[in-house]
């Protein structure tokens, strides 16, 4: 994409109804769902928004089969009557639909703020292709102000904290590694614990201008399990802005 491109992009991120700007985005992408696809399903609020109207095109006779990113997204998917399996069962799938927290030029992606990086991300690999739809507000021109979520094996946490600092201080990259606590009450300190019963530390290390060379250190770390840069995943970005809907393609 051209600079003025991503520059126009950023523009568009104007303080528009952030629920519109997510359901313009899922419609866009409802237009690549075919009869008889195979779905990966998304989590977090854009693809809820996806799911919602997904349900809507099984409720006129559509036929897709869903598989779920997570168990908040297949409680969704079965309240609202959407067929799902599981990856077990259908372990191709023809398209996935989900959402980003940082989305750059190159179609790479920082995800995880809904905790869900793991089932997102082998979903994600086990598709033909995979659509994020987003709001323009979520394009960057570098991936990492939004920090890294990354999933990590409860056992031997600390001595993974102090690997992953060491990894990413020889990347020239610093800064605090937090523990994801559960949300909403603030006086709580349960860890959060993801689906697959990890643990997640978001990494606020800035700007990442190398994200491949930081993904293979974080991979080489026996304890960490999985992390939300999702690189050369995504074949298309939808992302809704004031002034309508960009569409970028890998
Ligand atoms: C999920 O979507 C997460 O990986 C990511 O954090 C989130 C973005 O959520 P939202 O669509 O609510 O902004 O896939």
């Amino acid at each position: 994409m051209q600079k003025d491109g991503m520059s126009k992009l950023q523009e568009d991120a104007s303080p528009m109804d952030p629920r519109t700007l997510k359901i313009e985005a899922a419609a866009a992408a409802l237009t690549y769902v075919e009869d008889g696809m195979r779905l990966g399903i998304g989590t977090g609020s854009t693809a809820e928004e996806f799911v919602r109207l997904l349900a809507k095109k099984v409720e006129e006779g559509i036929s897709v089969i869903g598989v779920p990113t997570s168990e908040r997204t297949a409680a969704l998917c079965r309240e609202l009557s959407v067929p799902l399996l599981t990856l077990e069962e259908t372990p191709q799938l023809d398209l996935t639909i989900d959402g980003a927290d940082e989305i750059d030029a190159q179609l790479n992606l920082i995800k995880g703020g809904g905790g869900a990086l793991l089932r997102e991300k082998i979903v994600a690999a086990a598709s033909s292709r995979m659509i994020v739809i987003a709001d323009a507000s979520k394009f960057v021109d570098v991936l990492g102000a939004f920090p890294l979520p990354i999933e990590i094996n409860r056992f031997g946490l600390a001595a993974t904290k102090l690997a992953i600092e060491r990894v990413a201080a020889g990347l020239g990259l610093s800064g605090a590694l937090t523990l994801r606590v559960t949300g909403g009450d603030a006086f709580v300190t349960e860890p959060f614990v993801t689906d697959g019963g990890h643990l997640i530390l978001d990494a606020s290390f800035g700007r990442i201008p190398d994200t491949r060379a930081l993904s293979n250190a974080l991979h080489a770390i026996p304890g960490v399990v999985e992390h939300g840069l999702f690189l050369n995943l995504a074949h298309t970005a939808i992302l809704a802005g004031a002034d309508g809907i960009q569409t970028l393609q890998r």
